[in-house]
Formats: C-alpha cells, sequence, structure tokens
C-alpha cells in the first residue's frame, strides 16, 4: 500500500508532537531521513537520533518503529515523536512527502488496520467513539467496542443465520439426499423468531448505549411566565436565560448542556406559546414549535397555582404523548399535590423530580452504562434491516410459499448481517455449508 503520513496529535503548539507514517516504504523513507540505520527490525523498536531535509537537521526526534506484523495498521509503520512546534512538525511531515509519500485521508489509518483484518469495523467505528466520547460512560463503553466487545455479541447472530440459510440450501441443492436434515417451515419459523428476539434485545440496547453517548435533546416549552427559563437555569445551576415577570420575555431558543447521572442533555429554553402581534416573538414562538418536533423529549410546563388552561390543552394534545413529560412548576404557590403529577419549584430550586423523571422516562437499565452495544447509524439500521428480512422470512415460510423465497430473505439477512461486521458481503456459501454438514458422509 502507498505510504501515508499524517500529524496523529492536535495542530498546536505544545510539548510533543506525534506524525504517523503508514505503508509499504514508511521504513525505507524513514531511512533516508533519520541519522540511524533502521535495517533489521522485527519487532516494535525505539530509536533515538535526528530527522534532517536536503542535508540540514529538522529536528532531534524519537523513532517509533513497529514491523508490519506488530503495527496498528497491518502495515509497516513509523511514528516520529518530535518537538511540539508547528513549524517543525510541517517540515517532518513535508520531508515525508517529498520523499513519495502522501497526506493521509481521515481516518485512513483505521480504515487500513480494517482492511488489513487487523479489527472489524465495529471495533474500526469504536475508535472514532472513543475520540468523540465526552463522557465517562461513553469512554469506557467505546473502549470495549474497540477490544471487540459489541461486535462478539452479533457474531453469534450472524452464525445462526447463516446456519439456518446452510440448512435451507442443503434441502434445495441436494433435495435427494436423505440421510441430511431436513428443513421443516415449523423450524424456519421457530428459528427465525428466537433470532429475532435477540435482534430486538441488540435493538433495544443500542438505543439505549446510544442515549448515554451521545444523550438527549430536551425541549422546555409552555405558556409564556409558566417558568421555563427558571427551570432551565435551576437545572443548570446557573442564570443563563433572562427571568422576568413579563410574559414573552425569551423570544430567542437558549440552550444549556449538562449531564443527569452521566448522561449528556441538552436544554433547549423555548419562547412561551402565545397569539402574539410582536414580529421577533412570534418568529420566537415558531422556533419553539420546531423544537418540539426534532426534541427526543419535551417538558411542558404548567402551572401548579393554577388550573390548565385552554392553550395548555391544545399544546399538550399537540405533543407526541411518547416523548412528553408534563412537569407543574411553583409548587411553592399551592398546597394541593394530585397523585402521579410532578410538582417542581424552580423558584426554590427542586427540580430533582423533573431529573428523575428524565431518567424515568429514558428508562435506561444498568447494563446499558456498562454493556458496549451496536449504538451508531449504520449499525442500528442494518440491525433493524437483518430483523425486517428475517420477518419476511418468517412470514413466507408460515404461509409455505417455497423454501427458495424464504432462503432469499435469510440471504439477505445473511448478507447484511456481514455487512455490519464489514465483511465481504458476496462470500460463496460454500464453504459455510460444507463445513456445517457432512453430505458427502
Ligand atoms: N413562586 C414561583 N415563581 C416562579 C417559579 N418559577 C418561576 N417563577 C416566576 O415566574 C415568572 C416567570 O418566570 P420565567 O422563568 O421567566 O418564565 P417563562 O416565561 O416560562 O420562561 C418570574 O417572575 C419567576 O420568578 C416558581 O417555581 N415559583
Ligand atoms: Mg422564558
Amino acid at each position: 500500500m502507498e505510504t501515508i503520513v499524517a500529524l496523529a496529535t492536535a495542530p498546536l503548539k505544545s510539548a510533543l508532537a506525534l506524525i504517523r507514517v503508514s505503508g509499504d516504504d514508511a521504513f525505507a523513507i524513514s531511512s533516508q531521513l533519520f541519522s540511524k540505520s533502521l535495517q533489521n527490525i522485527d519487532k516494535p523498536t525505539l530509536k533515538h537520533g535526528t530527522i534532517s531535509s536536503d542535508g540540514k537537521v529538522i529536528d532531534d526526534v524519537v523513532l517509533l518503529c513497529y514491523p508490519a506484523e506488530k503495527s496498528m495498521t497491518g502495515e509497516p509503520v513509523i511514528e516520529v515523536s518530535c518537538h511540539g512546534s508547528m513549524l517543525i512538525a510541517n517540515q517532518i511531515i513535508n520531508a515525508y512527502l517529498a520523499k513519495g509519500a502522501r497526506y493521509a485521508k481521515p481516518g485512513e489509518f483505521t480504515m487500513r488496520a480494517f482492511l488489513n483484518g487487523k479489527m472489524d469495523l465495529i471495533e474500526a467505528e469504536a475508535v472514532n467513539d472513543l475520540i468523540n466520547a465526552s463522557t465517562e460512560a461513553a469512554k469506557d463503553l467505546s473502549l470495549k467496542s474497540l477490544s471487540g466487545q459489541a461486535s462478539s455479541m452479533f457474531v453469534p447472530v450472524k452464525d445462526r443465520i447463516a446456519s439456518l440459510l446452510a440448512l435451507l440450501e442443503t434441502n434445495i441443492d441436494f433435495p435427494e439426499y436423505e440421510d441430511i436434515e431436513q428443513a421443516s417451515f415449523a423450524e424456519v419459523m421457530g428459528e427465525c423468531a428466537t433470532i429475532m428476539d435477540e435482534l430486538s434485545s441488540l435493538i433495544k440496547q443500542g438505543e439505549e448505549g446510544r442515549i448515554v453517548k451521545e444523550g438527549v435533546k430536551i425541549a422546555i416549552l409552555g405558556e409564556p411566565n409558566v417558568g421555563k427559563s427558571s427551570i432551565l437555569n435551576a437545572l443548570l445551576g446557573e442564570d443563563k436565560a433572562i427571568v422576568t415577570a413579563i410574559p414573552g420575555t425569551t423570544r430567542d431558543i437558549v440552550e444549556g448542556e449538562l449531564s443527569i447521572k452521566g448522561i449528556p442533555v441538552k436544554l433547549l429554553d423555548t419562547a412561551g406559546i402565545r397569539e402574539s402581534s410582536d414580529l421577533v416573538e412570534r418568529i420566537g414562538i415558531d422556533k419553539s414549535l420546531q423544537a418540539k418536533e426534532t426534541a427526543d423529549i419535551i417538558v411542558v410546563v404548567l402551572d401548579a397555582s393554577s388550573a390548565p388552561s385552554a392553550k395548555d390543552q391544545e399544546l399538550l394534545k399537540s405533543c407526541d404523548p411518547t416523548k412528553t413529560i408534563v412537569v407543574y412548576n411553583k409548587s411553592d404557590l399551592s398546597n394541593v399535590k394530585e397523585d402521579g403529577k410532578i410538582y417542581i419549584s424552580a423558584k426554590e430550586k427542586e427540580v430533582e423530580p423533573l431529573k428523575n423523571a428524565i431518567l424515568d422516562h429514558l428508562h435506561l437499565s444498568e447494563a446499558s452504562f456498562l454493556t458496549p452495544s451496536l449504538s451508531n447509524d449504520r449499525q442500528l439500521g442494518l440491525l433493524r434491516k437483518i430483523y425486517a428480512s428475517l420477518g419476511q422470512a418468517k412470514s413466507d415460510a408460515e404461509k409455505e410459499v417455497g423454501i427458495d423465497l424464504v432462503s432469499s430473505s435469510l440471504l439477505e439477512a445473511y448478507n447484511l448481517s456481514r455487512e455490519l461486521l464489514g465483511l465481504d458481503p458476496t462470500l460463496d456459501l460454500t464453504d459455510e455449508i460444507f463445513s456445517r454438514f457432512c453430505v458427502g458422509k
């Protein structure tokens, strides 16, 4: 493979910088630039010396030399640890470029690791998640995925689909063999249902894992003056939004971020919803209505000290009930507390019941903080597609439409499974069939 080079650390002035070089000529090019020999290196080795270009020393550096078998990309890798000035780092990179290396594209080192079989696609994706993790739980989960724990949950599902498919294909290809297992429709339906159950729990885990990693967006909605901005401030523990007794104070969306029990939460305080002749306020109200659609959770705020108005009822009706939490604010002004309702007082900074309601709503199991899962868009999308293909196979088997039709849906599920792991989706199934069944005997 072509030799690629890139700065692996941030492009900032710092104590040290790391430049990574990977490819067939990584050692040959480095030898031309480095003051010492890089011959006969057969294990990870550290070398101290200087890097020069056109006869001029650029810097005193340490090279970390990894032969292909021991490197993260599966090809020869040299890492140059130099002094952390961008001038030095750029000169070293330019020296490599001048000797025939090229700039690496984003993620190209990890892609090479994947292409060289050093990691599967799910592990490769975890590298990115790890870098982007903003909470400790997210970091821990990514690290576990990187070590193969998420892939290993899915591999058995893929293998079960393969076995079922192999069973059907054997029936189609060798119907005359009497001593091989015969697939009955009932058996296919039963096995599809079992695999679908397993997939459902993987999808559920993935959805929870996604919340732990990426967090949720919560919009606070309600009529003017119910205390939305006060709630935002109380949750954030700072006076971020302006609070006054004048209805219509908040006109634009005010955003804040916090973490509730380790889950990253993005809060949106919105303009109170009412009829308004003020152009600026009307635009703000439109934004509130948009936030209602895009948020993962809507908190509708009602005033505990007065009965809900017709406007409140209207707003509640327009919110998706599966993502709505209703809270009664200003509980300090009212003595009436009805069972099952959530009362808070933003003024007294008593917003714990709302935090708990948010956690309850998310319905996260303890496991979602500890077990890695298949949680990005690509992974969840493929899991859902595999589920649908198996559902198709199962319903075709139920109708007894013909084994080849059932088999084609299963084949689709199998190819999608391979795609999920980043394996070649056009594998010849023969190997799987004959390694599982002793047809020839
Ligand atoms: N008594 C009481 N007053 C509150 C509470 N929360 C907010 N307020 C008052 O209600 C008024 C409107 O608050 P604000 O947060 O601006 O409401 P918003 O228009 O919904 O954003 C202000 O005078 C607040 O001090 C509360 O929990 N109890
Ligand atoms: Mg407000």
